[in-house]
């Protein structure tokens, strides 16, 4: 253990696993402020968090929720000198648009900070003194990148090139996003400035290092350790493979002009590095909010830390921030660190760059109103153990079928019925009139409360939102089993219990959804004429008291028509379409080497396709008949959605022909159609010279 590992010790929460701790501290991943937010970032964090914490609200527990903008780094000064204006200017327009789209959609942060304030600066500095004063630092003077076109040092983001891991291109200095991988700008093959595009130098400088190896010891310890059995498999993963891979010092400095400048004599133009910064915003924005009362959030052994973050910010928050709060010695660590994996949109990566997404402030527009709709979506495809797919038209199934048909309906049957039999009064009963089907509804009710809450306390958001949507479902089975429109003309007495059950779902439902569902809560209190009450509420059978007057039924759900999703549908095409025309080469990296003998192996030679239709039910095969000179055979081949049938017929292509026959949906492939892959990802054919000759072999 080395001596700042023997001073001051870390709180060490003493709340066990189980038992509720006093207070909860819920951090969200500050969003960079150089583009909106999009049901990437909202499925991966902002949605589940907020679950997390109306739930904990709900429960009466001490919570607070700490977001923000995150406004250094690399990515917002590039994206300034792409549109020709200043790093500040890109943030303040983007920090403005994400907290308002975040407030619409019902993220309730208890303060949504940025990184660019002066409480921030303080903070961030006063963080950096203290780690350097006592000696946390190595200060090494080095070479590095630098751009001599464009004057500048090369970090980060800066600095792109190949993946030393997993040779994927396009990697850059501070991260692969392909792997996940942390990197520093010299690990880059063949790197590039992201300025200039131009081969960069290596010019001196001086740093400060965060020497990661020398906490090993603690990481193993502690996360290794103590958290395999309670964080989630792919944070507990990656933190193993890394830790196990070891760690390097890794920089905390930048030579860049934008940045919290660096707390020490003769440091101009250098700053603290953004991944530095930006995870002590979190304590920056609770200090702003609590001026008083923060420090017990942070550092009373009795507080609950837990950062909500998307896979590839593991790294940041599991090791590197960490050790920066084991540095400092009276800080907490996080308790539990439940990173999603990513949501993917109609079958392909979201990305900013290539305007593959939905924006929130899109949405919000185009849907207005809608807000838990979404919520619900993203809660109930969440990205939690592996990567998702959002398509519009589970959208709008979700929409129809789950919400509509189940929630929306049970409610509005059960109110409508009230008011056309009671007045709109919910009807009292006595318990003796109870059937035991009835005794069995209500005992099943109350198991919701501690069934969904189990879920949320474990991170477990979807299981939580299905179980939800299982107390809607038993609410509409019950109305629909007992029949009570039915029943109604000739026992009336009956119709009161059924009546009366059914409103006391209703009620828990209320009480219960609020966490996922936060705008159709307060539309459900509204009608059910009552105040939004705890979740221990819900415990208790009795939520409505016979007589207690509804107020008039509205709809919870609207249907969502085709027409509105095909609209989404056509937007999405666009830009697909002009990401075609956009679109780069992406490189694959050279395989391994074959032997002559290997390559020989393989039976090459030129056919001609004298037959070809479509296979029915799928888009992507066509079934093609060849002349290979030495027969006439079937070939299934996945090219139909880059050309018909008709245009195929009569051309000489490259086959594969002793490839071991397959089976496609029934029919037998003999052989593989050579194609290349464009930049955009469309197949096209590899096609012989006119006067090659059918049947020839290719070597
Ligand atoms: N700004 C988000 C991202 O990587 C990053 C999070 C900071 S959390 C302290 O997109
Ligand atoms: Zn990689």
């Amino acid at each position: 253990m080395n001596s700042q590992q023997a001073g001051v010790e870390n709180a060490t929460p003493i709340f066990k696993a189980g038992s509720t701790p006093k207070r909860y501290t819920v951090t969200s991943a500050l969003p960079y402020a150089n583009g909106p937010v999009h049901i990437g970032h909202l499925a991966g964090v902002y949605v589940p968090a907020d679950i997390y914490v109306r739930y904990l609200r709900s429960r009466g527990r001490d919570v607070i929720f700490i977001g923000g903008s995150d406004e250094h780094g690399v990515p917002i000064t590039i994206k300034a000198l792409k549109q020709n204006t200043t790093p500040q200017a890109i943030v303040d327009h983007y920090h403005t648009l994400i907290k308002d789209s975040f407030e619409k959609f019902g993220i309730s942060f208890d303060i949504y900070s940025r990184t660019s304030s002066k409480m921030h600066e303080a903070t961030a500095s006063a963080f950096f003194k203290e780690l350097y004063d006592k000696g946390c630092f190595i200060e090494k003077t080095s070479m590095q990148y630098y751009d001599t076109e464009q004057h500048q040092f090369l970090a980060d983001r800066y600095i792109t090139g190949t993946c030393p891991h997993c040779h994927s291109e396009g990697a850059y200095g501070d991260q692969c996003e392909k792997c996940g991988s942390a990197l520093s700008p010299d690990e880059l093959i063949d790197p590039k400035s992201t300025i200039s595009g131009s081969t960069p130098v290596k010019k001196e400088t001086k740093h400060w290092y965060l020497p990661l190896d020398r906490y090993e010891d603690f990481l193993k310890k502690w996360i290794l350790e103590g958290h395999r059995d309670d964080w989630r498999p792919n944070v507990y993963g990656q933190c193993k493979s890394w830790i196990d891979l070891g760690l390097q010092p890794r920089a905390v400095t930048r030579d860049l002009d934008w940045g919290v400048p660096l707390p020490l004599p003769d440091t101009k133009g250098k700053v603290l590095y953004v991944w530095f910064d930006a995870p002590i915003g979190y304590i920056s924005a609770t200090k702003e909010l609590l001026p008083e009362d923060w420090e017990k959030y942070w550092k009373d052994d009795q507080t609950k830390l837990v950062h909500f973050i998307g896979k590839d910010n593991i790294v940041f928050h599991c090791i590197i921030f960490p050790c920066m709060l084991k540095a400092e010695g009276s800080y907490l660590l996080p308790d539990n660190v439940p990173a999603n994996e990513f949501l993917n949109l109609e079958g392909d990566k979201i990305s900013t760059s290539r305007n593959w997404a939905i924006w929130l402030h899109e949405y919000l527009e185009d849907f207005p109103g809608k807000q838990d709709v979404l919520r619900y979506v993203l809660t109930a495809n969440a990205p939690e153990t592996k990567d998702n797919d959002f398509t519009w038209k589970d959208f709008q199934a979700r929409n129809n079928n789950e919400l509509l048909a189940v929630f929306g309906n049970f409610v509005n049957r059960t109110v409508v019925l009230t008011h056309k039999y009671f007045e709109g009064k919910v009807p009292s009963v006595s318990e003796t009139a109870y059937t035991e089907a009835d005794k069995e509804c209500l005992r099943e009710m109350c198991a919701f409360p501690d069934r969904i809450a189990d879920s949320l306390e474990h991170y477990r958001f979807r299981e939580g939102l299905n179980e939800l949507m299982n107390l809607a479902r038993l609410g509409n089975k019950y109305l629909t089993d007992n029949e009570p429109w039915k029943v109604f003309k000739t026992d009336p007495e009956r119709v009161k219990v059924v009546l009366n059950i059914s409103l006391q779902i209703a009620a828990h439902l209320a009480v219960l959804c609020e966490p996922f569902l936060p705008f159709t809560a307060e539309k459900l209190c509204r009608i059910l004429n009552t105040e939004k009450s705890g979740w221990d509420a819900a415990e208790k059978e009795e939520l409505l008291q016979g007589g207690h007057l509804l107020n008039p039924a509205e709809f919870l759900f609207e249907k969502i028509e085709d027409e509105v999703i095909q609209k989404q549908l056509d937007k999405l095409a666009a830009i697909k379409e002009a990401n075609k025309k956009n679109a780069k080469p992406n490189y694959e990296p050279q395989k391994e080497a074959v032997s002559f003998e290997d390559f020989g192996k393989m039976d090459l030679r030129v056919a001609e396709i004298t037959a070809a239709e479509k296979v029915a039910k799928t888009k992507k095969l066509l079934k093609l008949t060849l002349n290979t000179g030495i027969d006439t055979r079937t070939v299934v081949s996945g090219i139909a959605e880059y050309y018909k049938p008709e245009e195929v017929v009569g051309r000489k292509v490259c086959l594969l022909a002793n490839l071991a026959p397959r089976d496609f949906k029934g029919i037998e492939s003999h052989g593989m159609i050579l194609m290349s892959e464009n930049p955009d990802g469309t197949l096209c054919f590899v096609e012989p010279a006119k006067d090659a000759v059918v049947g020839m072999q290719i070597r």
